[in-house]
């Protein structure tokens, strides 16, 4: 694995081209280029159905300068699998020289939820992929209903915000912590917000064997009403607010890769997206204050594992 640098970066190939159909200013986009920026070998892509690879592979034209599988909503896991074990196969047979990574890619509807079972089948079987989910927190794709990834307090189309129910009523789901679970080699949280630092996990998982995952949020102007310039504003907010930590566990051990200097209170993320307006009328205080709390608790429990698990300075 050899360092990176932005002067090596910038003389490479982009492998997403432009033209392709994602709404202007999609998190999705900046993130899959930032990735395959970082790919040292040759790269088998999979993807689930979603926004990403829906706008990017429009018959008969495609985004993509790598080999891309369309799988379907619920299998981009499975899928990688059975490439990766093809790939095996020619390897020992001798009909496979050159090194090969390959990457499945879901959005948070095709991972947290109806993916979950193909990705942890797959991580549980141990095989060489990295799987990376863009997580934007609702399936923005066919018309942002609420997933189990949407924040608490989040108004969605299966969620809207109004006289029965201020936004989404349950806390997201901790994927990442639950991929955890499954002892793999080498899991992450990252931010288009934060490129180095991104595609230097990815750097790290495409050389690491066995399987890894990233998880990466990815905002969505459409879905968030938000700004459309605002994709790297809003995911750095969600890092400074700790909504969103930057951090790694390898071989188990938890390590923070950013720490923002003052922690910023919730709000400050919450307030630059429409789809939590509701929430600052006095009624809807509480879901904040709710809000906060599970992040503050998340927060110390992450901090307290990254002290124990540091190595003891001599
Ligand atoms: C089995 C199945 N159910 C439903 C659909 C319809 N469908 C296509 S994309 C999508 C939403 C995808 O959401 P997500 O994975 O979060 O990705 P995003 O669109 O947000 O990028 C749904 C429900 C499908 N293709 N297959
Ligand atoms: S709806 Fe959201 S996730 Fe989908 S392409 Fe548009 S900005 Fe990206």
């Amino acid at each position: 694995m050899s360092k990176l640098t932005l002067k090596e970066l910038s003389k490479q190939e982009e492998l997403l081209s432009g033209g392709h159909r994602l709404c202007a200013g999609c998190g999705a986009s900046i993130i899959v280029r930032q990735i395959l920026l970082a790919a040292e070998d040759p790269v088998v892509v999979t993807s689930a159905t979603g926004c990403l690879e829906v706008a990017t592979t429009i018959f008969p034209y495609t985004a993509w300068k790598v080999p891309f599988f369309h799988s379907a909503f619920e299998n981009s896991a499975a899928t990688a699998s059975g490439v990766e074990a093809m790939y095996q196969s020619l390897k020992k047979q001798g009909k496979i020289k050159e090194k090969i990574k390959f990457i499945a890619f879901g959005g948070d509807g095709g991972t947290y939820d109806i993916g979950f079972q193909s990705l942890s089948g797959a991580l549980e079987r141990g095989h060489d992929f990295t799987y990376i989910c863009y997580d934007n927190g609702a399936y923005m794709n066919t018309g942002i209903q609420r997933s189990s990834s949407t924040p608490i307090g989040a108004a969605t189309t299966t969620s809207p915000a109004g006289k029965v129910v201020p936004g989404k009523m349950q806390h997201r789901k901790n994927l990442t912590k639950i991929v955890e679970a499954h002892n793999i080699p080498y899991l992450a949280q990252a931010s288009p917000s934060k490129p180095m630092d991104l595609m230097k996990k990815v750097r790290k998982a495409l050389a690491t064997e066995g399987p890894c995952f990233l998880n990466i949020v990815s905002p969505c102007n459409r879905g968030w009403r938000s700004a459309l310039d605002g994709a790297i504003r809003e995911s750095q907010l969600a890092v400074d607010t700790c909504f969103w930590p930057l951090y790694e566990v390898e071989e188990g051990k938890v390590k923070i890769t950013f720490k923002p200097k003052e922690k910023k209170p919730i709000e400050e993320w919450l307030k630059v997206q429409g789809r939590f307006k509701h929430l600052f009328k006095p009624e809807n205080g509480w879901i904040i204050e709710k809000m906060q709390k599970r992040i503050d608790h998340d927060w110390e429990k992450l901090l307290a594992r990254h002290e124990a698990d540091q190595p003891v300075k001599e």
